[in-house]
Protein backbone atom coordinates (compact mmCIF):
# COMPACT_ATOMS: atom_id res chain seq x y z
CA UNK A 1 0.00 0.00 0.00
CA UNK A 2 1.22 3.61 -0.22
CA UNK A 3 0.78 5.84 2.63
CA UNK A 4 -2.90 6.50 2.94
CA UNK A 5 -3.42 2.40 2.87
CA UNK A 6 -0.19 2.25 6.17
CA UNK A 7 -2.17 5.35 7.80
CA UNK A 8 -5.82 4.26 7.77
CA UNK A 9 -4.37 0.72 8.96
CA UNK A 10 -1.97 2.51 11.98
CA UNK A 11 -5.72 4.61 12.43
CA UNK A 12 -8.06 1.29 12.64
CA UNK A 13 -5.45 -0.25 14.71
CA UNK A 14 -5.64 2.90 16.83
CA UNK A 15 -8.89 3.04 18.29
CA UNK A 16 -8.79 -1.20 19.17
CA UNK A 17 -5.62 -0.91 21.18
CA UNK A 18 -6.06 -1.32 24.99
CA UNK A 19 -4.40 2.21 26.77
CA UNK A 20 -1.87 0.30 28.14
CA UNK A 21 -0.64 -0.44 24.52
CA UNK A 22 -1.06 3.01 23.51
CA UNK A 23 1.33 3.47 26.40
CA UNK A 24 3.75 1.65 25.51
CA UNK A 25 3.76 2.34 21.78
CA UNK A 26 4.36 5.88 22.33
CA UNK A 27 7.10 5.39 24.33
CA UNK A 28 8.65 3.17 21.87
CA UNK A 29 8.25 5.68 19.20
CA UNK A 30 9.14 8.80 21.42
CA UNK A 31 5.35 10.18 20.50
CA UNK A 32 3.59 10.71 23.65
CA UNK A 33 1.07 13.40 22.63
CA UNK A 34 0.15 12.86 19.13
CA UNK A 35 -3.29 10.88 18.49
CA UNK A 36 -1.83 9.56 15.04
CA UNK A 37 1.07 8.57 16.91
CA UNK A 38 1.02 5.00 14.95
CA UNK A 39 -0.34 6.63 11.43
CA UNK A 40 2.81 8.89 11.90
CA UNK A 41 5.12 6.17 11.61
CA UNK A 42 3.53 3.77 9.57
CA UNK A 43 5.30 4.39 5.83
CA UNK A 44 8.72 4.81 7.81
CA UNK A 45 9.89 1.53 6.48
CA UNK A 46 9.12 2.72 2.86
CA UNK A 47 11.42 5.22 2.87
CA UNK A 48 14.07 3.28 5.40
CA UNK A 49 14.32 0.92 2.87
CA UNK A 50 15.14 3.14 0.36
CA UNK A 51 18.38 4.15 2.24
CA UNK A 52 21.69 2.02 2.63
CA UNK A 53 21.03 1.05 6.43
CA UNK A 54 17.44 -0.52 5.50
CA UNK A 55 18.07 -1.82 2.13
CA UNK A 56 18.37 -5.19 3.87
CA UNK A 57 15.05 -5.09 4.20
CA UNK A 58 13.60 -4.49 0.88
CA UNK A 59 12.02 -8.20 0.69
CA UNK A 60 10.19 -7.94 3.69
CA UNK A 61 7.94 -5.88 1.98
CA UNK A 62 6.38 -8.81 0.23
CA UNK A 63 6.06 -12.59 -0.26
CA UNK A 64 7.00 -14.04 -3.97
CA UNK A 65 4.62 -16.74 -4.02
CA UNK A 66 5.40 -19.22 -6.82
CA UNK A 67 1.47 -20.02 -7.65
CA UNK A 68 -0.21 -19.81 -11.06
CA UNK A 69 -3.06 -17.04 -10.60
CA UNK A 70 -5.58 -17.59 -11.87
CA UNK A 71 -5.70 -21.24 -11.67
CA UNK A 72 -4.08 -22.03 -8.45
CA UNK A 73 -3.52 -19.40 -5.76
CA UNK A 74 -1.28 -20.36 -2.43
CA UNK A 75 1.78 -19.84 -0.67
CA UNK A 76 4.29 -22.10 0.59
CA UNK A 77 7.04 -20.17 3.21
CA UNK A 78 9.42 -23.32 2.28
CA UNK A 79 9.20 -22.64 -1.35
CA UNK A 80 8.58 -18.51 -1.29
CA UNK A 81 10.29 -17.24 1.49
CA UNK A 82 13.56 -17.51 0.58
CA UNK A 83 16.58 -17.11 2.33
CA UNK A 84 16.70 -13.31 1.87
CA UNK A 85 13.60 -13.09 4.27
CA UNK A 86 10.03 -11.95 3.73
CA UNK A 87 7.09 -10.29 4.83
CA UNK A 88 5.97 -13.34 6.68
CA UNK A 89 9.28 -14.05 8.08
CA UNK A 90 9.88 -9.96 8.76
CA UNK A 91 6.74 -9.43 10.31
CA UNK A 92 7.07 -12.75 12.73
CA UNK A 93 11.17 -11.79 13.86
CA UNK A 94 10.14 -7.98 14.51
CA UNK A 95 7.45 -9.03 16.90
CA UNK A 96 9.49 -11.69 18.36
CA UNK A 97 11.85 -8.75 18.66
CA UNK A 98 9.98 -6.53 20.64
CA UNK A 99 8.31 -9.67 23.17
CA UNK A 100 11.82 -10.66 24.39
CA UNK A 101 13.02 -6.87 24.57
CA UNK A 102 16.53 -7.42 24.07
CA UNK A 103 16.60 -4.49 21.75
CA UNK A 104 18.26 -0.85 22.56
CA UNK A 105 16.01 2.31 22.03
CA UNK A 106 16.54 2.54 19.00
CA UNK A 107 16.62 -1.01 17.57
CA UNK A 108 12.82 -0.96 19.41
CA UNK A 109 11.94 2.11 17.56
CA UNK A 110 12.41 0.82 14.38
CA UNK A 111 11.11 -2.73 15.22
CA UNK A 112 7.83 -1.48 16.05
CA UNK A 113 7.98 0.68 12.51
CA UNK A 114 8.68 -2.42 10.42
CA UNK A 115 5.71 -4.40 12.39
CA UNK A 116 3.17 -1.17 11.99
CA UNK A 117 3.99 -1.25 8.51
CA UNK A 118 3.96 -5.09 7.13
CA UNK A 119 0.80 -5.64 8.80
CA UNK A 120 -0.45 -3.44 6.67
CA UNK A 121 1.48 -4.47 3.53
CA UNK A 122 1.01 -8.63 3.97
CA UNK A 123 -3.00 -7.58 3.42
CA UNK A 124 -2.44 -6.50 -0.09
CA UNK A 125 -2.97 -8.94 -2.25
CA UNK A 126 -0.08 -8.33 -4.90
CA UNK A 127 2.06 -8.24 -2.20
CA UNK A 128 2.12 -12.20 -1.27
CA UNK A 129 2.32 -12.60 -5.13
CA UNK A 130 5.04 -13.23 -7.50
CA UNK A 131 3.55 -12.66 -10.85
CA UNK A 132 4.90 -10.56 -12.50
CA UNK A 133 7.14 -8.77 -9.63
CA UNK A 134 3.54 -9.15 -7.88
CA UNK A 135 2.06 -7.21 -10.56
CA UNK A 136 4.67 -4.42 -10.93
CA UNK A 137 5.53 -5.51 -14.53
CA UNK A 138 2.04 -5.79 -16.02
CA UNK A 139 1.27 -2.24 -17.64
CA UNK A 140 -2.45 -0.98 -17.54
CA UNK A 141 -4.62 2.33 -17.43
CA UNK A 142 -6.50 3.57 -14.50
CA UNK A 143 -8.46 6.49 -15.42
CA UNK A 144 -6.62 7.46 -18.89
CA UNK A 145 -3.25 6.80 -17.26
CA UNK A 146 -0.34 4.40 -17.72
CA UNK A 147 0.36 2.65 -14.73
CA UNK A 148 0.66 -1.15 -13.34
CA UNK A 149 -1.11 -3.36 -11.78
CA UNK A 150 0.43 -2.96 -8.51
CA UNK A 151 -0.06 0.49 -7.88
CA UNK A 152 -3.41 0.42 -8.95
CA UNK A 153 -3.57 -2.40 -6.40
CA UNK A 154 -1.21 0.03 -3.48
CA UNK A 155 -2.56 3.57 -4.44
CA UNK A 156 -5.63 4.12 -7.30
CA UNK A 157 -8.07 2.26 -5.57
CA UNK A 158 -7.19 3.08 -2.16
CA UNK A 159 -7.69 6.85 -3.22
CA UNK A 160 -10.95 6.42 -5.30
CA UNK A 161 -12.29 5.08 -2.03
CA UNK A 162 -11.64 7.65 0.06
CA UNK A 163 -11.17 10.59 -3.02
CA UNK A 164 -8.01 11.51 -1.49
CA UNK A 165 -4.57 10.34 -0.30
CA UNK A 166 -4.15 13.01 2.50
CA UNK A 167 -4.18 12.29 6.29
CA UNK A 168 -7.26 13.55 6.91
CA UNK A 169 -8.54 11.36 3.99
CA UNK A 170 -7.47 8.25 5.84
CA UNK A 171 -8.83 9.67 9.17
CA UNK A 172 -12.39 9.77 7.25
CA UNK A 173 -11.74 6.18 5.53
CA UNK A 174 -10.94 4.51 8.95
CA UNK A 175 -13.90 6.15 10.53
CA UNK A 176 -15.87 4.65 8.23
CA UNK A 177 -14.33 1.38 8.40
CA UNK A 178 -14.35 1.68 12.53
CA UNK A 179 -18.10 1.94 11.99
CA UNK A 180 -17.87 -0.85 9.64
CA UNK A 181 -16.18 -2.91 12.20
CA UNK A 182 -18.61 -1.90 15.76
CA UNK A 183 -21.72 -1.90 14.16
CA UNK A 184 -21.74 -2.40 10.59
CA UNK A 185 -21.24 -5.38 8.09
CA UNK A 186 -17.40 -6.76 9.95
CA UNK A 187 -18.69 -6.86 13.26
CA UNK A 188 -19.40 -10.43 13.32
CA UNK A 189 -15.90 -11.36 11.68
CA UNK A 190 -13.62 -9.61 14.02
CA UNK A 191 -13.26 -12.64 16.21
CA UNK A 192 -12.73 -14.68 13.56
CA UNK A 193 -10.24 -12.13 12.22
CA UNK A 194 -8.08 -12.68 15.44
CA UNK A 195 -8.42 -16.24 15.99
CA UNK A 196 -5.55 -18.02 17.10
CA UNK A 197 -3.56 -14.34 17.24
CA UNK A 198 -0.71 -15.02 19.87
CA UNK A 199 3.13 -13.75 19.31
CA UNK A 200 4.33 -17.01 20.37
CA UNK A 201 3.10 -18.47 16.75
CA UNK A 202 3.45 -15.75 15.47
CA UNK A 203 5.01 -16.74 11.98
CA UNK A 204 1.89 -19.23 11.30
CA UNK A 205 -0.80 -16.61 12.13
CA UNK A 206 1.44 -14.27 9.24
CA UNK A 207 1.35 -16.98 6.97
CA UNK A 208 -2.59 -17.79 7.45
CA UNK A 209 -2.89 -13.35 6.42
CA UNK A 210 -0.51 -14.16 3.61
CA UNK A 211 -2.58 -17.03 2.75
CA UNK A 212 -5.87 -14.81 2.46
CA UNK A 213 -4.63 -12.23 0.62
CA UNK A 214 -3.11 -14.21 -1.81
CA UNK A 215 -6.21 -16.10 -2.03
CA UNK A 216 -7.96 -12.68 -3.22
CA UNK A 217 -5.07 -12.41 -6.72
CA UNK A 218 -6.77 -15.59 -7.95
CA UNK A 219 -10.35 -13.98 -7.46
CA UNK A 220 -10.78 -10.70 -7.19
CA UNK A 221 -7.09 -9.16 -8.47
CA UNK A 222 -7.28 -11.23 -11.76
CA UNK A 223 -9.63 -13.86 -11.83
CA UNK A 224 -9.37 -13.74 -15.64
CA UNK A 225 -5.45 -13.61 -15.45
CA UNK A 226 -3.51 -10.60 -16.40
CA UNK A 227 -3.27 -10.13 -20.30
CA UNK A 228 -7.38 -9.29 -20.05
CA UNK A 229 -6.19 -6.33 -17.22
CA UNK A 230 -3.31 -5.03 -20.05
CA UNK A 231 -6.21 -3.82 -22.17
CA UNK A 232 -9.00 -1.34 -21.12
CA UNK A 233 -9.06 0.75 -18.55
CA UNK A 234 -9.06 -0.18 -14.43
CA UNK A 235 -10.63 2.96 -13.61
CA UNK A 236 -14.80 2.00 -13.99
CA UNK A 237 -15.93 -1.80 -13.46
CA UNK A 238 -12.42 -2.94 -12.41
CA UNK A 239 -11.88 -0.92 -9.31
CA UNK A 240 -15.24 -0.97 -8.62
CA UNK A 241 -15.64 -4.71 -8.48
CA UNK A 242 -12.16 -4.06 -6.24
CA UNK A 243 -12.95 -1.78 -3.66
CA UNK A 244 -15.20 -3.87 -1.79
CA UNK A 245 -11.80 -6.38 -1.06
CA UNK A 246 -9.40 -2.93 -0.43
CA UNK A 247 -11.68 -1.95 1.88
CA UNK A 248 -11.66 -5.21 3.68
CA UNK A 249 -7.78 -6.18 3.71
CA UNK A 250 -7.72 -2.69 4.95
CA UNK A 251 -10.23 -3.01 7.93
CA UNK A 252 -8.89 -6.55 8.93
CA UNK A 253 -5.25 -5.89 9.02
CA UNK A 254 -6.11 -2.41 11.43
CA UNK A 255 -8.25 -4.73 13.26
CA UNK A 256 -5.39 -7.51 13.69
CA UNK A 257 -2.40 -4.84 14.50
CA UNK A 258 -3.96 -3.61 17.15
CA UNK A 259 -4.74 -7.01 18.84
CA UNK A 260 -0.99 -8.01 17.89
CA UNK A 261 0.25 -4.54 19.29
CA UNK A 262 -1.68 -5.57 22.41
CA UNK A 263 -0.23 -9.04 22.37
CA UNK A 264 3.31 -7.41 22.18
CA UNK A 265 2.08 -5.18 25.17
CA UNK A 266 0.74 -7.69 27.36
CA UNK A 267 3.93 -9.26 26.83
CA UNK A 268 6.31 -7.14 28.50
N1 LIG B 1 6.98 -5.44 -4.68
C1 LIG B 1 6.31 -6.65 -4.51
N2 LIG B 1 6.86 -7.80 -4.99
C2 LIG B 1 8.04 -7.79 -5.63
C3 LIG B 1 8.73 -6.58 -5.83
C4 LIG B 1 8.16 -5.40 -5.34
O1 LIG B 1 5.24 -6.67 -3.92
N3 LIG B 1 8.55 -8.93 -6.06
C5 LIG B 1 6.34 -4.19 -4.19
C6 LIG B 1 7.16 -3.29 -3.32
C7 LIG B 1 6.52 -1.96 -3.62
C8 LIG B 1 6.13 -2.05 -5.07
O2 LIG B 1 6.02 -3.45 -5.35
O3 LIG B 1 5.33 -1.80 -2.87
C9 LIG B 1 7.08 -1.39 -6.04
O4 LIG B 1 8.35 -1.92 -5.84
P1 LIG B 1 9.64 -1.19 -6.44
O5 LIG B 1 9.50 0.24 -6.07
O6 LIG B 1 10.80 -1.85 -5.78
O7 LIG B 1 9.59 -1.44 -7.91
N1 LIG C 1 -20.41 3.22 2.90
C1 LIG C 1 -20.04 3.53 4.19
N2 LIG C 1 -19.44 4.74 4.46
C2 LIG C 1 -19.23 5.61 3.47
C3 LIG C 1 -19.60 5.31 2.16
C4 LIG C 1 -20.20 4.10 1.91
O1 LIG C 1 -20.24 2.75 5.10
N3 LIG C 1 -18.66 6.79 3.75
C5 LIG C 1 -20.99 1.91 2.63
C6 LIG C 1 -22.22 1.96 1.82
C7 LIG C 1 -22.16 0.73 0.98
C8 LIG C 1 -20.69 0.37 0.91
O2 LIG C 1 -20.05 1.15 1.88
O3 LIG C 1 -22.82 -0.32 1.66
C9 LIG C 1 -20.10 0.49 -0.47
O4 LIG C 1 -19.61 1.77 -0.68
P1 LIG C 1 -18.91 2.18 -2.05
O5 LIG C 1 -20.02 2.24 -3.05
O6 LIG C 1 -18.27 3.48 -1.78
O7 LIG C 1 -17.94 1.08 -2.37
N1 LIG D 1 -16.65 1.97 3.40
C1 LIG D 1 -15.67 2.90 3.42
N2 LIG D 1 -15.60 3.88 2.49
C2 LIG D 1 -16.51 3.93 1.53
C3 LIG D 1 -17.50 2.97 1.48
C4 LIG D 1 -17.56 2.01 2.44
O1 LIG D 1 -14.82 2.83 4.31
N3 LIG D 1 -16.45 4.89 0.63
C5 LIG D 1 -16.65 0.93 4.42
C6 LIG D 1 -17.77 1.10 5.37
C7 LIG D 1 -18.72 0.02 4.93
C8 LIG D 1 -17.74 -1.07 4.59
O2 LIG D 1 -16.78 -0.36 3.85
O3 LIG D 1 -19.63 -0.29 5.94
C9 LIG D 1 -18.30 -2.25 3.86
O4 LIG D 1 -19.19 -1.83 2.84
P1 LIG D 1 -20.59 -2.56 2.55
O5 LIG D 1 -21.60 -1.87 3.40
O6 LIG D 1 -20.80 -2.44 1.10
O7 LIG D 1 -20.40 -4.00 2.96
ZN1 LIG E 1 3.24 -2.26 -2.96
ZN1 LIG F 1 5.98 -1.53 2.11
Amino acid sequence: WGPLGHETVALVATEFVLPETRAFFQEVLGDNSSTDYLAAVASWADDWKKTDEGAFSYNYHFIDALDEPPTSCNVDLERDCGESGCVVSALANYTTHLVQSELNREEREIAAKLVIHFAGDIGQPLHCENLARGGNDIAVTFDGEATNLHSVWDYNIPEAITNGSTRADAHAWAADLITAIRAGPYRCKTRNWVAGLRVDDIEDVALRWARESNEDVCTVVMPEGAEVLEVGDLGGEYAEGAKGTVKLQIAKQGYRLAKLLDAIAQAQ
